[in-house]
């Protein structure tokens, strides 16, 4: 497939803009950059090969994209909540698979080392992983519980220097070309404690799910624990119970938030270049009501979703957010994204589902986001209970 020259120009109904500062804006415009030059061009056909571009995770470890709020001395970018968000706008308006693989770095496995890990754990593992010389995956769906990640089943148990690792993960990014793996697993005690297993660990393997239809450029594998010996230096010390894991995944969630909106402003930007170009009954598309409703509706929801993510940004560096906010603009940016891209393919007509145009692959990749994470209901489920004070998950 022939590279696909990035036009795109970014939507900004109501000068948005204006309320980043300079800094945020420079960033911004350096991973749109990156991802013009090294991403478009060649997504689509790893895309549709199935095949993960590997070259992406120095790359982005170049750029600074992994652990964008973990302090500087550990290797990370420093930074604040708005400038990470509008990073992960920019790498999922190249591909959410992209994106995953920097949210996953970041969010799920740099995060827990930083705010759950020894300060040998820190030291150890986070500038390896910030600079993108290693690459690491979260275990915590298994095969029998996803949406309820306390009835997990994999478990740990002590032996003498060592514990012993036994049970399996599925649904795991980055899986298959992890260095390192950030696991959660129940102990004696039945608690859920967090640890680090690292590639090469005897019994420990990561086979590659293959047949997907959506995130085909991200790698996703399982996590299968044999009997695995680990050193007890590798388990966590610093956290206890299911809000370990469910503390990353808030900071994975919000960065979502942002990064389909990123898929949402990419398929809107096509759609309108294309209603100007495309001419059937003697007139560009674009003139017609009917494309005229679609294209207005895209950016009024576009809009609403780059604002909640402005102001969610700014609450959570005063860290004023809470979990609860970020699950709705979390399924917010997913529902718009989604029906935009929807919207746009149809707008495409029959070249809407070619690779020539990078919708269909938003689309398709729209149905893993809206799932993993915390699915779209699990998180209207997370404000009712909000709202109401009423637990309807059980
Ligand atoms: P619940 O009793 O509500 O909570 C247990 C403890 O956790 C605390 N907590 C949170 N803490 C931080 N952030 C959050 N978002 C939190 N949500 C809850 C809570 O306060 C409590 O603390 P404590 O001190 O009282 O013990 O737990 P529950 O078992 O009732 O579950 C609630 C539910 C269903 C919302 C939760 O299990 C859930 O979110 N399920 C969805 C599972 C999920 O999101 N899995 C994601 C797997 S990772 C992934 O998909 C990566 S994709 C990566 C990519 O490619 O980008
Ligand atoms: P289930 O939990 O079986 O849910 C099935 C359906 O039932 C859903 O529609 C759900 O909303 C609904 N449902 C469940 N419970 C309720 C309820 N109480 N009330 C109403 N409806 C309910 N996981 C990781 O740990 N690490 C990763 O890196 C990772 N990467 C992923 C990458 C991809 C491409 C995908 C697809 C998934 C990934 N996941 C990862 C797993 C993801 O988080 C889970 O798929 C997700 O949490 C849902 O779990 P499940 O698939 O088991 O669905």
């Amino acid at each position: 497939m022939a590279a696909r020259t990035d036009v795109f120009t970014s939507p900004d109904y109501f000068n948005v803009d204006e309320l980043f500062t300079d800094e945020q804006k420079l960033i911004r415009e350096t991973v749109r950059n990156y991802v013009k030059k090294e991403i478009s061009p060649i997504i689509e056909d790893y895309a549709q090969k199935a095949e993960f571009p590997e070259q992406i995770i120095k790359q982005m470890g170049d750029l600074g994209c992994y652990g964008p709020t973990v302090p500087t001395e550990y290797g990370g970018g420093g930074l604040d909540h708005v400038s990470y968000g509008l990073m992960m706008q920019e790498l999922e308006r190249g591909d959410s698979g992209v994106r995953s693989t920097a949210s996953v770095q970041g969010s799920l496995v740099m995060y827990p080392i930083y705010a759950y890990g020894s300060e040998e754990q820190r030291k150890k593992y986070l500038p390896k992983l910030a600079s993108g010389e290693w690459l690491g995956c979260f275990g915590l769906t298994e095969p029998d519980h996803g949406s309820n990640p306390a009835g997990m089943l994999t478990n740990i148990k002590e032996d003498g220097d060592h514990v012993i690792l036994n049970g399996s993960k599925m649904w795991i990014s980055n899986a298959p070309f992890s260095q390192v793996a950030v696991v959660w697993a129940r102990n004696e005690n039945n608690e859920i404690i967090g640890v680090i297993v690292e590639k090469g660990m005897e019994g420990f393997s990561t086979p590659t799910t293959h047949g997907k239809w959506s995130l085909r450029a991200s790698a996703t594998g399982e996590l299968v624990f044999d009997n695995v010996k680990v050193p007890k230096e590798n388990i966590f010390p610093n956290v206890k119970g299911l809000k370990g894991p469910l503390g990353c995944l808030t900071k994975a969630r919000y960065g979502i938030a942002w990064g389909t909106v990123g898929a949402a402003m990419d398929c809107y930007d096509t759609a309108l270049r294309y209603s100007k170009e495309r001419v059937q009954f003697g007139r560009p598309i674009g003139g017609f009501q009917l494309q005229q409703k679609k294209l207005a509706e895209m950016l009024t929801e576009i809009t609403k979703a780059q604002l909640m993510n402005w102001r969610l940004g700014v609450l959570m560096d005063e860290g004023k957010a809470t979990p609860q906010q970020v699950s709705m603009a979390k399924r917010n940016g997913c529902e718009i994204a989604a029906n935009i891209c929807r919207d746009a393919r149809q707008m495409l007509g029959g070249m809407g589902i070619t690779g020539e145009y990078p919708v269909m692959r938003h689309m398709m990749n729209l149905e893993s986001v809206i799932t993993y994470e915390g699915t779209h209901d699990i998180h209207l489920l997370i404000t009712g209970m909000d709202v109401t004070g009423l637990d309807a998950f059980k």
